[in-house]
């Protein structure tokens, strides 16, 4: 059904204008989005389609959520920012509500992901002088293989990913990596250098093609970080906020980081809000002017992201992620077992997954594919020449995921 276009421009005119006056640094679907509302997104055209990225885990509680833009709205007509120069009577609140719901000391709220990854790091450096005792300018952290912790110089630093950090050198010292999921390579690690301060590191590995670790391995790696003293960090900006079935990906074993890094869905798509999570003796190591944003902890971000944790509670949008995170991944083994020629396969949590196309990573069948969906009315994104992830919104129902299966189904199976 055609619905009135609010969009003034065409998608071909859209396009044309980001490609004139934008800079290249994404290479998009050929798809343009004007509306979004709960699971859909609209072209100007008015053609539905349904959002299996969920802008990268973003959008967990729903494209304009009600509940969080009546948030954004009452706030930004009241205040909207004033600088931590001074007190606001919306911070306090939002920061006893987060540190309660997840069961912190403390919060230090910035704005962007990798703002909070830079924060993470800055504190465990921190730390490292102030407690640990380490030499000044000797503190290291490590990383896994694989990474992705975003694209500031120290985040890109970390990461062995060409397409991350070419051309962008030098890079930030005292960084070191391990591979992923490798607990004896963490305990060489940490039992040869003394210098290590912190181990940050995703419960899942989003970008790597949601590689998810063995069962357990969060448990150890935690243990083993605490027997050497070393901070672990868990970077919960793609899998935290229910998108594994849990509030935290973390949840599912048990383990409460040291440092907890949040971003995207903390506001629910509306705005950029990130926030950093530690206890007392972690994170009064940070004083007074020594960080910190111009818009960190402004009260339209306060008020808009309690609105989009309360979303996740009052609807149990992690269960229900749970759920039809096992439904997805039943009915995506149901194509790999009918096509193993085309499906390699399938690995997730919630609803954070991915599909492995059996192709050579640099083919383009899987953007062919992501193409053809789009055709179909349903949008993902390839990560990684062969691997699709697929994660819509976490208040999908029952009954869209399984029409979103039959479109994914009946497009990859002409191929
Ligand atoms: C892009 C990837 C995903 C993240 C984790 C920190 C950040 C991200 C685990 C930084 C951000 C985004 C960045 C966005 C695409 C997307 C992405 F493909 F780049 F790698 F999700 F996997 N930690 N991920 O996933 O958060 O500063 O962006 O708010 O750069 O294209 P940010």
């Amino acid at each position: 059904m055609m619905n009135e276009t609010k969009t003034a421009i065409s998608s071909k005119e859209a396009m044309a204008l980001e490609d004139r006056h934008g800079a290249h640094n994404y290479h998009p679907l050929p798809v343009v989005l004007s509306r979004g509302e709960g699971v859909f997104l609209w072209d100007p055209e008015g053609n539905r389609y349904f959002d299996f990225l969920s802008a990268y885990s973003a959008v967990n509680q729903g494209h304009c959520h009600p509940k969080i833009i009546g948030a954004l709205t009452e706030q930004a007509s009241t205040l909207t920012l004033t600088s931590r120069a001074f007190y606001n009577d919306a911070l306090g609140p939002y920061e006893k509500y987060i540190t309660e719901l997840l069961g912190y000391d403390k919060v230090l709220p910035m704005n962007s992901g990798v703002e909070g990854g830079e924060t993470a790091m800055k504190l465990c450096r921190k730390w490292a002088y102030e407690k640990k005792g380490l030499e000044d300018g000797q503190a290291k952290i490590l990383f896994a293989d694989g990474n992705f912790h975003g694209r500031t110089l120290a985040a890109i630093s970390a990461s062995n990913d060409p397409s991350s950090y070419n051309g962008f050198g030098p890079f930030v010292p005292g960084i070191s990596r391990i591979p992923y999921n490798d607990l004896d390579a963490l305990k060489e690690a940490l039992e040869s250098d003394p210098n290590i301060a912190g181990f940050m590191v995703e419960p899942i590995q989003g970008e790597a093609g949601v590689v998810v670790p063995q069962e357990g391995y969060l448990k150890k790696a935690h243990e083993l970080c605490k027997a050497h003293n070393v901070l672990f960090i868990a970077d919960e900006v793609q899998t935290g906020l229910a998108r594994t079935g849990k509030m935290l990906a973390c949840d599912h074993e048990g383990v409460k980081p040291d440092i907890l890094v949040l971003g995207k869905a903390l506001s629910g798509g509306v705005l950029p809000v990130s926030a950093i999570l530690a206890d007392d003796e972690i994170m009064l190591c940070i004083k007074p002017g020594e960080h910190g944003s111009t818009y960190g902890g402004n009260p339209l971000a306060c008020k808009v992201a309690t609105a989009a944790l309360e979303v996740l509670v009052e609807e149990n949008l992690a269960d229900h992620a749970e759920k039809m995170g096992q439904i997805f991944r039943s009915r995506m083994e149901g194509l790999q077992a009918k096509r193993p020629d085309l499906v390699t396969l399938v690995r997730g949590k919630g609803l954070l997954n991915a599909v492995v196309i059996n192709d050579t990573e640099d083919s383009s069948t899987a953007w062919d594919m992501c193409v053809a969906m789009s055709e179909a009315g349903l949008l993902a994104k390839p990560t990684h020449g062969n691997i699709i992830r697929f994660a819509p919104p976490l208040v999908i129902t029952e009954e869209q995921l399984n029409e979103c299966c039959d479109i994914i189904e009946t497009t990859l199976s002409k191929f």
